[in-house]
């Protein structure tokens, strides 16, 4: 029997995103059937729906989920109906050149087909009513009652983990707090700026503190993401609005500058500042981004002294490694999730949600089915 559920559906950019009803597909062998739970918006969705990152048409979006597994097809390893799973958005072959050099993030199977939003088999696992392929947003689409996923993707969490907070590991805040733990080298002690306090940058302020900074240097625009920075762990706050941010965090630090910057802002301002605030021999993380086609200009200046730059797309996730352990941390209390989300809402208010997003109203607004 056809499987049929409410899906928000982008039919085009700059257009709102449809609710409608649609058609799961076939699960392939090592797929799993996942009931969504919950799904937060996030910017990259953003960037489809306003037309700046080009995805195919009609697709799913929504790629930061947490549900149930309710199928598993008969070759899906590692997990079970009933678990509960966050999902991961990056499929990965296991023995390309760059999986076998532990970057998975670089797989090339996985970077081959994401631009046709298809799943990691090339196939689509969902149509519209009316017959049509739909297209999955990061080989998910999970802004829907259903997700069909190859089980590598479908990482079982605790079920005491409650699925709103889950779902934010699945990217938020895998890229932050994994910046911090997995890509830069913090050292108990250490001075670390974090550029930018969405729910990345808020993500790495925490993983700064789980990874023992002592000074957090929080730097934003808006006085009250400052302040939730604060709460989370920074122990100084920069409104880059009315304050010199290089001259703040030089004053902090012996007038050397900050071993460790991570920068989520994606903004000129920030990649410039960002490079001016490390320290000689510092390292510089670089996790937001802007239009792949615009330029970023530098003082030469401020890339010399040794420093080290970096980018991230997802924090060094090996997501069967990681998220069982935010997940500890957040239910150990190390790792805040709640604070992150700035509402919940239902699917039939999915555009208001990313009309928040694109305000800079919320961190995080929450999907719940
Ligand atoms: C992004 C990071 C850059 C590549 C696409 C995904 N992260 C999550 O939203
Ligand atoms: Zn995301």
């Amino acid at each position: 029997m056809t499987l049929r559920y409410k899906a928000a559906v982008l039919h085009a950019p700059k257009s709102p995103l449809v609710v409608e009803t649609v058609e799961a597909k076939e699960l392939a062998a090592d797929d799993v059937l996942v009931r969504i739970k919950a799904v937060g918006l996030c910017h990259t969705d953003l960037e489809v729906i306003e037309g700046s990152l080009r995805n195919p048409m009609p697709i799913v979006l929504g790629h930061e989920a947490a549900g149930i597994v309710e199928q598993a097809g008969p070759s899906a390893r590692g997990v079970a109906v009933g678990d509960h799973v966050v999902l991961s958005w990056n499929p990965h072959c296991g023995h390309c050149f760059y999986c076998d050099r532990d970057l998975p993030i670089l797989c090339e199977p996985y970077l081959a087909q994401a631009p046709l939003a298809v799943q990691f088999d090339g196939h689509s696992r969902a149509r519209l009513s009316d017959g049509r392929d739909l297209k999955h947003l990061m080989y998910l689409g999970a802004l829907a009652e259903y997700c069909i996923v190859p089980a590598q993707q479908a990482i079982v969490m605790p079920k005491e983990l409650p699925f709103e907070h889950g779902c934010l590991i699945g990217c938020g805040i895998m890229t932050g707090v994994g910046a911090a733990i997995n890509v830069a080298s913090i050292h108990y002690g250490d001075a670390v700026m974090v550029i930018g306090c969405g729910a990345v940058g808020l993500a790495a302020v925490q993983g700064a503190r789980m990874a023992g900074a002592a000074t957090i240097i929080a730097v934003d625009l808006a006085d009250a993401k400052l302040q939730m920075a604060r709460h989370l762990g920074a122990t100084h706050a920069i409104n880059a609005s009315r304050e010199d941010v290089i001259a703040v965090s030089k004053k902090l630090t012996g007038g050397r500058g900050v071993d460790v910057v991570l920068e989520s802002a994606g903004s000129e301002a920030g990649f410039r500042a960002s490079m001016e605030a490390a320290r000689p021999g510092g390292e510089v993380i670089w996790l937001g981004k802007t239009d792949v086609e615009s330029q970023v200009a530098f003082r030469w200046g401020s890339l010399m002294q040794e420093k080290r730059i970096r980018r991230s797309s997802y924090g060094g996730a090996r997501p069967l490694r990681d998220f069982p352990m935010l997940a500890r941390a957040a239910l150990e209390g190390t790792l805040h999730l709640e604070e992150m989300i700035t509402a919940r809402i239902a699917l039939e208010q999915v555009n208001e949600g990313f009309d928040a997003l694109r305000r800079g109203a919320a961190i995080r607004s929450v999907v719940i089915f």
